[in-house]
């Protein structure tokens, strides 16, 4: 075939393309007019920082909403919440996973207790009832002293003791753009035997939030169902890009929530 006719039969090929496009683009939004669910794009989320309390105690309000104005009324209970808040500093190095109340009207409300001023994200994790199970994300700045940026340097092992656990990470693959299981080993620090009286949290054997190490994106995890109480918890998620990310577990022993951070670089 000559070049000139290769030409002209690309040409046909797109405009008939184009119009197919044109036309079942055309039809989806029918289709969706009809049966209408809230979709992460459609809906917003309002944040208010305020309170001047001497201790760094501010209250954050988060209003959620449609986009397109509407009010949000109704959430589902996802985890034991309608939903749950991360405030993190931007050097990542204050993490709180925390619950607010919610007022109606899609607004939520709670106060926190910031260390220093500065950048912080807040993170809602939540789901409409008429909607899918989403995420809004903003960073917001606390007035106050500010503290010197902690590093967020990958830790050498995946090993470490928070109050009394001593807890070992294994990432398989540590590589971006595939399933990844993150597989926490859990010990008793004193007695170095395995634990085993994990208590639930929030309805599962822990809960684990990621962050890369700009604090920009926010990784869902989600727990193996059925674990029982350790020694083993076992979690699955998936890193968008090579880089460091900072991941926080949070198992339940004794009543108590244990956060336990590691940095890691994934390929
Ligand atoms: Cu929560």
């Amino acid at each position: 075939m000559s070049k000139r006719s290769l030409f002209a039969l690309g040409l046909l090929a797109m405009l008939l393309l184009s119009g197919c496009g044109s036309k079942s683009s055309w039809e989806n939004e029918e289709v969706s007019e009809v049966s209408h669910r809230l979709m992460e794009d459609d809906v917003k989320a309002e944040w208010t920082i305020d309170g001047n309390g001497d201790d760094g105690t501010k209250r954050i309000r988060v209003v959620i909403a449609a986009k397109d104005g509407g009010t949000i009324d109704d959430f589902d209970v996802n985890h034991e919440k309608l939903l749950h808040l991360m405030v993190v500093s931007k050097d990542l190095s204050y993490f709180r996973h925390i619950h607010p109340e919610y007022l109606g009207n899609g607004v939520f409300e709670i106060e926190n207790r910031f260390p220093f001023g500065g950048e912080y994200r807040l993170i809602a994790d939540f789901k409409p009832t008429d909607g899918d199970a989403m995420n809004k994300m903003a960073w917001v700045t606390v007035d106050g002293k500010t503290a010197k940026a902690v590093p967020v340097t990958p830790d050498q092992r995946l090993d470490r003791t928070v109050d009394g656990l001593r807890v070992s990470l294994t990432i398989n693959p540590p590589a971006s753009g595939k399933d990844v299981t993150l597989r926490y080993a859990i010990t008793d620090a004193a007695t170095g035997k395995a634990v085993t009286d994990l208590e639930p949290y929030l309805g599962a054997i822990g809960h684990v939030v990621v962050l890369t190490e700009d604090g920009e994106r926010y990784l869902h995890v989600h727990a193996e169902e059925g674990q029982g109480t350790g020694p083993v918890a076992v979690f699955e998620t998936r890193f968008p890009a090579p880089g460091i990310y900072k991941i926080w577990a949070q198992f339940q022993r004794n009543g108590e929530v244990v956060t336990v951070p590691f940095v890691t670089r994934i390929s």
